[in-house]
């Protein structure tokens, strides 16, 4: 897995201009390139773009793998640093908009909500359930496995990522749009009791009777804080092409959309992260698909509406 160099949008209360800063991941890059901050700015928010998360580099000679983990200590470094960028924003009652780069970045995301809002729940929307543990992982890939870290289960104790404070609870995390899971994963899932919908359940009852089950499971009296953990590659490939590993029988436009919309609804939405747009991935008219999808998804989830 390869880290982004994120971008953070924090965006205050409506009226005034935003910020712009060049950067350099790609990911993020096209997303601020397809006009995104002026796209939030029209819809009432003031932005600060943060173009200023870079992260000094650890090279791969500096890094060999501990256990089955690739570039820990990158990773370790880069997370950190976004915790406590995200963190500041949230104390600052400000709305983190984290562009990606790989989801191993939501280590770093939602550790920085939580810094502020132990209590808050974590919607998860993606074709995997990123919860395997450095034991369980097969690929070694770090952003196949944020979610273990974030429970602290077993397996998770590494010196590299002791930053971690492991504040999630298994009662306060829900799934959307899973298609892709590891066995080692599926038994995490089970044991600890972890409420998934997958796109099973999105057949069966729609995705609006979906979002209503995932908000009461994690949020029954709607007062709870929410993060919301937006995986492109939950979308069908068919709609966002560009990402590293795409799994058919995804998400429709429409029910990606639904989710961030009847998230941002609630009123509870206290950070956003859209990440695993990839733009080296796929042909030139694949990538402005997803660039485009990826920047509706954001609108969306910051209060755009249809009518
Ligand atoms: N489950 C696989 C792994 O752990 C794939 C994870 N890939 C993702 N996750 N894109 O969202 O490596
Ligand atoms: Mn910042
Ligand atoms: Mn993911
Ligand atoms: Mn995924």
């Amino acid at each position: 897995s390869i880290v982004g160099c994120p971008f953070s949008f924090s965006c205050k209360t409506p009226f005034s201009a935003g910020q712009r800063k060049a950067g350099v991941d790609k990911g993020p890059i096209h997303l601020v390139e397809a006009g995104l901050v002026d796209q939030l700015t029209e819809i009432g928010w003031k932005v600060k773009f943060d173009g200023h998360h870079q992260f000094e580099e650890v090279s791969a000679a500096d890094d060999p793998q501990i256990g089955k983990l690739r570039n820990p200590r990158l990773v370790s470094r880069v997370t950190e640093a976004v915790a406590k960028a995200v963190g500041e924003h949230v104390q600052n009652g400000e709305l983190p908009v984290t562009l990606g780069g790989d989801h191993s970045l939501a280590m770093g995301t939602i550790s920085g909500t939580l810094s502020k809002y132990p209590d808050a729940c974590v919607i998860w929307v993606d074709a995997h359930a990123d919860i395997n543990t450095p034991e369980t992982t097969d690929s070694g890939n770090i952003h196949g496995m944020p979610v273990s870290f974030l429970l602290g289960l077993e397996g998770t104790k590494i010196p590299e990522f002791s930053w971690i404070k492991p504040l999630l609870t298994p009662d306060r995390l829900v799934y959307i749009g899973l298609r892709d899971i590891d066995d080692g994963e599926k038994k995490i899932l089970k044991e600890h009791n972890i409420k998934a919908f997958s796109m099973h359940e999105v057949d069966k009852y729609g995705i609006g009777k979906v979002v209503e089950l995932a908000l009461d499971h994690v949020n029954a009296k709607r007062d709870r804080p929410i993060h919301l953990s937006f995986d492109v590659d939950a979308m069908d490939p068919t709609v966002a092409p560009s990402t590293g590993t795409p799994v058919r029988g995804g998400l429709t436009f429409r029910e990606g959309h639904y989710i961030c919309e009847a998230v941002q609804e609630t009123g509870l939405l206290v950070a956003f992260d859209l990440v695993e747009v990839n733009p080296s991935l796929a042909d030139a008219a694949s990538v402005q698909a997803t660039v485009a999808v990826g920047c509706s998804l954001v609108r969306a989830a910051l209060g755009e509406t249809l009518l």
